[in-house]
């Protein structure tokens, strides 16, 4: 091949690969046109996927130092995202990860919620403590009363007592860092907690009795949760010595349920008139593996521990493209947004591979919660909990 052809190649392939790019990220989105539950509407297209981090992120875009215009740095994923509404616009700091299986956080921003997500110039840049994160990810954005945003991730790193040869085991933990423009970080202490490990914990806007209140997710091991798991809260004199005093599970694994094996908190709950509203995810096995659901549930204004509803099994459940991925059969959402006009942009993941939206309303999610029926946990009572609907809707027919 002539340098003359090579350099047209390159010229014509960097347009397709814009041209692509901006087709992508500009796409309309719209909510899909089925009847649906009456609970939520569900967006056509994902959100984001790997193919919406910038060019400058994968490519050397230098015709002599990458003449072919190859890919030099592959993203293997986007999802998982933490949410918040900011200077006017839909935030999510995204979970992206790296063909070498690295993740990290980066923000995309989106004029109206539902399309148009693009990420920032460049990845956030996370301060290290004193023991180096080997991963993060799944990061809660919290906009505190305290007057800080904070971002609450996991931080895996090796396990030190794994035996010679266990390359592996790794033990998880929550990073905290807080900022006040996305941009500055402030790296504090990791979580100090009596269990072994930790994974989606989530910070309570709110100061409860003058401390921090923390939802957390004990547990024994990296993926087993053991004897621990369940939703727990605790509380934290001081997020720059942050020590959780109190655990105590308000919502754990029941046998037979969707969250039978474990569970964990989602995004930070919406405060409304009837109680704070709290969106999780729970997991249970399968022949097929682990299938991970999103369920939501009420608690108490006045007493956060408190779970006041609880609508039987999934609110949300892997959908047809959905189920398929990296770890199939798969929802997980730690982000939401609810709007000034009392919408809720419900952002969630699937599979471990791409985010996508729903859009429901508080108001309907606190009918959603308050008056669907709670579980019986047997066959029995959920063929009553049928039959008591079906008189009712007789008498009025
Ligand atoms: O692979 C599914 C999810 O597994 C973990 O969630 P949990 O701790 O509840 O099992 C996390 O690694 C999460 O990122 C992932 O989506």
């Amino acid at each position: 091949m002539n340098t003359k052809t090579m350099k047209t190649d390159f010229q014509k392939r960097k347009n397709e690969i814009e041209k692509e790019f901006q087709e992508l990220i500009e796409k309309k989105n719209e909510p899909q046109s089925n009847v649906g539950n009456g609970i939520y509407e569900r967006y056509k297209n994902p959100i984001i996927t790997a193919n919406h981090t910038p060019l400058e992120w994968r490519y050397d875009l230098n015709e002599t130092t990458n003449p072919y215009g190859m890919e030099r740095i592959g993203i293997n994923a986007a999802f998982n995202s933490g949410a918040i509404k900011w200077n006017n616009k839909y935030i999510l700091a995204v979970r992206v990860e790296g063909v070498d299986r690295k993740s990290f956080i980066a923000i995309a921003e989106s004029p109206n919620g539902v399309d148009n997500f693009k990420f920032w110039e460049k990845p956030c840049v996370l301060p290290q403590t004193a023991e180096p994160d080997t991963n993060v990810y799944d990061m809660r954005l919290i906009n505190h009363e305290d007057g800080w945003i904070y971002g609450i991730f996991c931080t895996e790193r090796k396990d030190p007592k794994a035996p010679a040869g266990d390359t592996s085991s790794a033990i998880a933990n929550a990073g905290i860092v807080r900022t006040k423009d996305l941009v500055n970080w402030e790296r504090l202490p990791d979580l100090i907690s009596n269990t072994g490990q930790q994974r989606n914990v989530v910070m309570h806007p709110e100061f409860i009795d003058g401390k921090y209140a923390l939802y957390t997710r004990p547990q024994d091991g990296f993926i087993d949760v053991g004897n621990g798991g369940g939703i727990g809260l605790g509380f934290v004199d001081d997020m720059t010595n942050p020590v959780v005093k109190d655990e105590r599970i308000i919502c754990g694994k029941q046998y037979h349920t969707i969250y039978e094996l474990k569970n964990g908190l989602g995004p930070a709950p919406i405060k409304t008139e009837k109680g704070w509203l709290h969106l999780a995810h729970g997991v249970r096995n399968t022949a097929a593996g682990l299938r991970y659901t999103l369920y939501m549930f009420m608690a108490d204004l006045n007493d956060i521990s408190k779970v006041t509803h609880m609508p039987a099994g999934h609110f949300m459940a892997p959908e047809g493209i959905e189920r398929v991925g990296d770890v199939s059969n798969v929802l997980f959402s730690n982000g939401w947004i609810e709007d000034e006009d009392g919408t809720v942009f419900i952002y969630y993941a699937s599979s471990d591979t791409r985010m996508h939206v729903a859009v429901s309303s508080v108001e309907k999610l606190i009918d959603y919660v308050m008056n669907s029926p709670e579980d019986t946990f047997t066959s029995a009572g959920s063929v009553n909990t049928i039959i008591e609907q079906v008189n009712k809707n007789k008498a009025i027919s």
